[in-house]
């Protein structure tokens, strides 16, 4: 059973931002919150902050995790932190796109399927603490 962990990062006005995914064919084009797979005894907000550095090159500072734990197919379990950067603009390095949305982008991209279908179980979570900035 191996972790794949994800960031919920947010910005100062409220936005968080997704990621298109490039690959597989089957969720290609679709939105993510960026992350990857936990290495063997590596820390939960340690993978997340390598993750993001390879893919986004951003340095976050990582906060708690979202209720909402999904099970993936091939023994993969997906967990999300909150972030937030602390250095760097970050770069589609392994994505097609990057877009920071707001709260009813968000709702809006979920709504009509744009999201990796394991990320909407965060959606009324991601929602509400947005709201709440
Ligand atoms: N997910 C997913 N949502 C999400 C992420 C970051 C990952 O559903 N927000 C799934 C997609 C894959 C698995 O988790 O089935 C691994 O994600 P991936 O490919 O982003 O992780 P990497 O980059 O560690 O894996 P490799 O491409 O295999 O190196």
């Amino acid at each position: 059973m191996r972790t794949v962990v994800a960031g919920a990062i947010t910005s100062s006005d409220g936005r968080l931002l997704l990621a298109q995914r490039s690959y597989p064919v089957q969720v290609a084009g679709l939105w993510e919150l960026p992350g990857g797979k936990v290495e063997p005894g590596e820390e939960l907000a340690a993978a997340l902050r390598r993750e993001l550095r390879e893919e986004l090159e951003i340095d976050v500072e990582v906060g708690a995790l979202l209720a909402e734990t999904v099970e993936l197919a091939h023994d993969l379990t997906l967990v999300a932190l909150w972030a937030r950067i602390v250095d760097g603009v970050p770069r589609a390095v392994e994505h097609s796109r990057l877009v920071w949305v707001s709260v009813d982008e968000l709702e809006d991209m979920a709504a009509s399927n744009q999201l990796v279908p394991a990320d909407t179980a965060w959606v009324p979570e991601l929602c509400e603490v947005l709201r709440q900035r």
